[in-house]
């Protein structure tokens, strides 16, 4: 019986490695697939980069580097952020092709735009 046994505990075990393997996969992949998504850095009241290019379909993502809050105001999305504290961030998924400017609606000389291509 023990012989029986042995064979099935042996492919479970490789099964669970597998099944390790794959998660850790997913893992990688995720960070991969997060870092391909755009991020525009908020620093010294300036946005960057600027314009920042991206594909349809693209979520893209404000970080808040300063140690006063900034906010986004993108009129064209309709989108209005709350003020973002130092490190806070602000995500909007471009849907439809375009040139969208923002500003920053605490400060509105600071000027951004993304450029969405299909
Ligand atoms: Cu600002």
């Amino acid at each position: 019986m023990d012989r029986t046994l042995e064979p099935g505990g042996v492919a479970r075990r490789q099964l669970l490695r597998r099944a390790l393997g794959a998660s850790a996969l997913v893992v990688i992949l995720g960070r991969v697939a997060r870092a391909a998504e755009a991020e525009i850095v908020i620093d010294n009241f300036t946005f960057a980069p600027t314009p920042l290019t991206v594909k349809v379909g693209t979520t893209v993502t404000w970080v808040n580097h300063d140690d006063i809050p900034h906010s986004i105001v993108c009129p064209d999305l309709k989108v209005k952020s709350h003020p973002l504290d130092t490190d806070d961030v602000f995500t909007c998924k471009f849907e439809q092709a375009g040139t969208f400017e923002y500003i920053c609606g605490l400060h509105p000389h600071m000027h951004g735009q993304v450029v969405v291509g299909a």
